[in-house]
């Protein structure tokens, strides 16, 4: 963000230049109305009202934001972490954080990377040590939430990942050949059977040192991956670059954004055009190529292509490139399924697209029915069921809620300045501060609740205690039930760096397991004392046992320096909620074991001398006596 305003400005560059200006004036005006507010509304955050609205009075009833200790969130969200490489589940409305599931990231709590299989899976994914998660999405059946996954893209280093909701565990990765920067995340609706991993930087493909330094061979991929297998089973090579990606509703489109359509390699070059595209994916038709063999495989995957001048492209057009204005950003489809809409991001329209004229038209910008000018920087758009679209505005630091078809009737003839007196714009609400994504409640699904809006603002500037020159961001609860009363905010969730999407499904529809059931399970499940053992064979030694309070089933290991070390542990506790760890100090070794869970490490035992075997979990009343001894004797 801040690399834009160190740049030198080309020609037009003021509109995002502006934002941290915007931030200055709206932090103090913001600061002045909170303090006022904070007397009359303990408890609930100040709603602040806007210079240019006054709906938001603060006067209507609100729903209970505040969850008593004790009782139960309405919804789960899960937001992607950035690049700490998790994802954070939060309940809504409390903002109360649940859970964090480590995906691209270490994270020794939950002896993710730790144990012997999640280390090997992340090793076969690449063996990175961070990721980049954007966006959460949900596996759905029937355009609604079927309680099984969630996907999450790695934009750093080009991978998809898939996080298995009966336990919140990340249980598989896959490595995308072809694409760097793996953006945009969504799977096919409505029954999620293909993921998408939407390609933003332009690279040359393969990328084996060839064409390093020719921009006119760097391209973009769109990537289909199978949600059951997780293996890529076809790309798509595009014109531009590609962003984000939303799917239609009926197993067919699929549409991204491209910011770069010029191939451009600074920022300026990538803004020269006045319009990039918005593509729209026929899935279907794609299918057809990939199965009569109409591609060209490269790293062993089938790749179609896509490009404007493609002999796909002529006819009934596999990709149709629309013209959208400028450097647009998010894009997402109607809950009705009946248009997608693209944040103009350097241009501050949104553009509505209608699915159902993409077959008829021959120019494929005769399938634009809208462009309301919805504010300065709109980056995405939620909706909630009633018609309304909620798009962001960074540089405005503001949510404005519009109606889509009004924008429908008074397109084209309104100057866009009409818009803003007409019925189009309904409501705008600070934020605070710069937004970029926001998420309404099932918005991603054909039925969204529409009663909660949730904000990832990018800057908290003053809303928290400082903490040193890494602020937290800022994610706001904003209350969108009541069309009368207009967007509502009711709370500040400090979030550590940095969530950019997030997916909010109702509570009902996941049915998470409180124990594991071991047949889940690969390695084989250690009952007690009677199936314990300890195997020593050619310098290797396997320690078989399980843990329970407040033993490892074996008081004392000893092993020869040099041998190769296996725990291969069950946590043979039947009641929720007690977990122990593996730990060993030295050894760089804690494994998480939760009940009736398996896990397994391997170490080579280089190091003679005593170690004491400890729970990282507070067990029980015992859990500090919980301890075995690991005696390594040394070498000869
Ligand atoms: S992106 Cu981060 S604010 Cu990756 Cu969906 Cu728009
Ligand atoms: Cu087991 Cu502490
Ligand atoms: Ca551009």
């Amino acid at each position: 963000m801040s690399d834009t305003t160190d740049s030198a400005p080309s020609e037009g560059d003021d509109e995002w230049l502006l934002p941290k200006l915007e931030i200055q004036r709206r932090g103090f005006m913001a600061a002045g109305a909170a303090t006022g507010l904070m007397g009359s509304l303990a408890g609930c955050t100040a709603i602040l009202d806007t210079e240019n609205d006054t709906n938001n009075t603060g006067d209507a009833a609100l729903p209970e934001t505040q969850v008593p200790p004790g009782e139960l969130d309405d919804y789960y969200a899960f937001l992607s972490g950035g690049h700490s490489g998790d994802v954070r589940v939060y309940g809504i409305p409390s903002m109360r954080q649940l859970m964090r599931i480590p995906v691209f990231n270490y994270e020794s709590a939950r002896g993710y990377g730790h144990d012997d299989e999640s280390k090997a899976m992340l090793e076969e994914a690449g063996d990175y040590h961070w990721g980049d998660t954007h966006h959460p999405r949900i596996s759905q059946t029937d355009n609604d939430y079927d309680g099984r996954w969630a996907f999450i893209n790695d934009k750093a280093n080009g991978r998809m990942a898939r996080i298995n909701l009966k336990y919140f565990e990340t249980d598989a990765i896959c490595d995308i050949p072809n694409q760097q920067g793996t953006h945009g995340a969504c799977a096919r609706l409505p029954d999620t059977d293909i993921v998408f991993g939407v390609g933003e930087f332009q690279v040359p493909i393969p990328n084996d040192g060839q064409d390093v330094d020719n921009p006119d061979a760097y391209e973009s991929v769109l990537t289909a991956i199978d949600p059951e297998t997780m293996n890529v089973m076809w790309q798509v090579r595009v014109d531009g670059n590609l962003d984000n990606g939303d799917s239609g509703k009926d197993g067919r489109w699929f549409f991204t954004t491209c910011y770069n359509s010029e191939t451009g390699l600074t920022d300026s070059e990538m803004a020269e055009a006045d319009t990039d595209y918005v593509m729209a994916f026929d899935t279907l038709q794609i299918e057809d190529l990939v199965e009569a063999g109409e591609y060209e495989e490269i790293n062993d995957i089938p790749v179609v292509d896509g490009r404007q001048n493609s002999e796909h492209n002529d006819g009934d057009p596999i990709v149709h490139y629309l013209d959208v204005p400028k450097n647009p950003h998010g894009i997402s489809v109607t809950p009705d399924g009946q248009y997608a809409i693209a944040s103009g991001k350097l241009d501050p329209t949104c553009t509505v697209i209608e699915l159902g004229l993409l077959d008829g038209v021959d120019d494929p910008n005769d399938a634009i029915v809208a462009q309301p000018t919805v504010g300065q920087g709109p980056l995405h758009t939620a909706y909630d069921g009633r018609g309304h679209a909620y798009t962001s505005l960074f540089v405005d630091s503001q949510v404005a809620k519009w109606d889509i078809e009004a924008a429908i009737d008074v397109w084209p003839d309104d100057e866009p300045d009409d818009y803003e007196d007409s019925e189009v714009i309904q409501d705008k609400i600070d934020v605070h501060y710069n937004p970029g994504h926001l998420i309404a409640s099932e918005s991603y699904t054909a039925d969204p609740e529409g009663d909660w809006l949730l904000c990832l603002n990018k800057l908290s500037q003053d809303r928290f205690l400082p903490v040193g020159p890494v602020f937290p961001e800022n994610d706001q609860l904003i209350y969108i039930g009541d069309d009368e009363a207009g967007m509502q905010l009711v709370k500040d969730t400090p979030a550590y760096p940095e969530p950019h999407d997030a997916s909010i499904v109702r509570a009902d529809k996941l049915d998470p397991a409180q124990v594991y059931d071991p047949d889940d399970l690969e390695l084989d499940h250690i009952s007690g004392d009677d199936d314990r053992e300890i195997i020593r064979e050619d310098g290797r030694v396997e320690i078989r046992t399980y843990s329970m309070r407040n033993n490892f089933g074996y008081r004392d290991i000893t092993v020869q320096e040099g041998d190769e070390v296996t725990f291969h542990v069950t946590n043979i506790e039947e009641t929720q909620d007690i977990l122990h760890s593996l730990a060993i100090p030295e050894y760089d070794i804690n494994i998480r074991l939760a009940p009736q869970e398996t896990s397994k490490v391997t170490f080579t035992a280089d190091k003679p001398g005593l170690y004491w075997v400890y729970c990282a979990f507070f067990c029980s009343a015992l859990h500090l006596e919980m301890r075995s001894r690991l005696l390594v004797e040394p070498a000869e």
